[in-house]
């Protein structure tokens, strides 16, 4: 029976563990959304995850919608994220970026000359954002032309071959929680009349067009992808999700992509959010048309995460909020030394406090 601690291979990559750190936006790259000296010690604290997935990281400047959020779009970044991996890879451990694009979740504030933020349509989310005048609410999107999207997908082939030259292990394509490739796939925000919507196939095309552009420069097995097919965070839904992400989850096997992270259930709340998700069926989809490793997320605790992988179920567990408040997860879970508890307050923002200051064990 495999355990949580035995290593997984993912083709040439070789993880010391099946315990992976999960994307966690902590908003601490204060100067041209750079990668700082402060967050390759956080990472590197961390190392001993078999695989850390950075935090959500914009692929352009448009793809911004929060404070101080990592860019991986200029020499700069690049240079930062380079620091990153030399701390992580001293340390032992193997690195993926998140290549994200907000969407519609953002605010002219955040956008280049105050412009628009930009969506597959012109639909405004019911969410707020955090501008430099408090919380306001997210601004009226534009549509993207068609040329646009396709200029869009080189966008991510770019951030890719970055993230390649800063040294990242993987990339981990962001199609989950809301965000711009969320919102191609749902039918409540891809409204689109060109062949980028309408059917299941057309609201795919984005996602699976970036596939192929990530694939130019990372080997199939290097290329994750997350997804959220039960999550209604940032207010999206779709009218029929389970034949939306089983095709989803085909497509992305056929690819021989290294993994599928799912966060079962709603972002960072309920497992059962969606009875109309079967996620068993999603994996299994995944891994029949050629895809790699099953990655699931939401909620696990050491008990449930053994379970997962001792079964077959999963290949691979990802932890946020526990990761966060303990570098040491792996060896705590293994040796069953309790945990440090996480302070919501310093989540998002600041520096030290609450970010590289949490103890390992003893
Ligand atoms: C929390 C705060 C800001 C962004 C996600 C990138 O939900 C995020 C995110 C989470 O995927």
């Amino acid at each position: 029976m495999p355990s949580l601690f035995d290593r997984f291979e993912i083709g040439d990559l070789s993880l010391s563990n099946r315990m992976v750190m999960a994307p966690l936006t902590r908003s601490r790259a204060v100067a041209n959304n750079t990668p700082t000296a402060l967050m390759a010690t956080y990472y590197a604290q961390r190392a001993s995850a078999g695989l850390i997935i950075t935090e959500a990281t914009q692929v352009c400047p448009e793809g911004q919608g929060y404070i101080a959020t990592p860019g991986i779009h200029s020499a700069e970044q690049v240079a930062g994220w380079k620091q990153v991996n030399q701390a992580v890879h001293a340390a032992g451990g193997k690195t993926c970026l998140q290549l994200w694009h907000v969407g519609r979740i953002s605010h002219t504030f955040f956008q280049p000359n105050g412009a628009a933020p930009v969506a597959p349509s012109a639909i405004r989310a019911n969410m707020q954002a955090y501008t430099d005048k408090g919380m306001e609410d997210c601004s009226e999107p534009r549509a993207l032309e068609t040329s646009e999207v396709q200029a869009l997908v080189q966008t991510y082939g770019k951030a890719a071959q970055n993230a390649k030259d800063a040294g990242f292990d993987m990339v981990e394509i962001h199609a989950a929680n809301g965000y711009l490739v969320d919102q191609f796939l749902r039918d409540q925000t891809n409204r689109r009349k060109d062949t980028y919507g309408g059917s299941i196939e057309n609201r795919a095309r984005f996602l699976m067009e970036i596939v192929e552009a990530v694939l130019k420069v990372y080997p199939a097995h290097r290329v994750g992808c997350r997804i959220s097919p039960a999550s209604k965070f940032n207010d999206i839904d779709d009218s029929n999700p389970q034949a939306l992400y089983s095709y989803v989850a085909e497509q992305l096997g056929r690819h021989g992509l290294g993994y599928l992270h799912a966060i079962e259930g709603q972002t960072g709340g309920a497992r059962d959010a969606d009875p109309r998700v079967d996620f068993a069926a999603l994996r299994k989809a995944f891994k029949q048309a050629g895809g790699r490793a099953t990655m699931v997320n939401n909620g696990y605790t050491r008990e449930m995460a053994e379970s997962a992988v001792g079964s077959g179920e999963a290949d691979l567990v990802a932890f946020g909020v526990p990761f966060l408040a303990n570098p040491d997860l792996v060896a705590r879970f293994k040796n069953g030394h309790p945990l440090n508890a996480p302070d919501p307050a310093t989540f998002y923002g600041g520096a030290e406090k609450g970010y590289t200051d949490y103890p390992v064990f003893g």
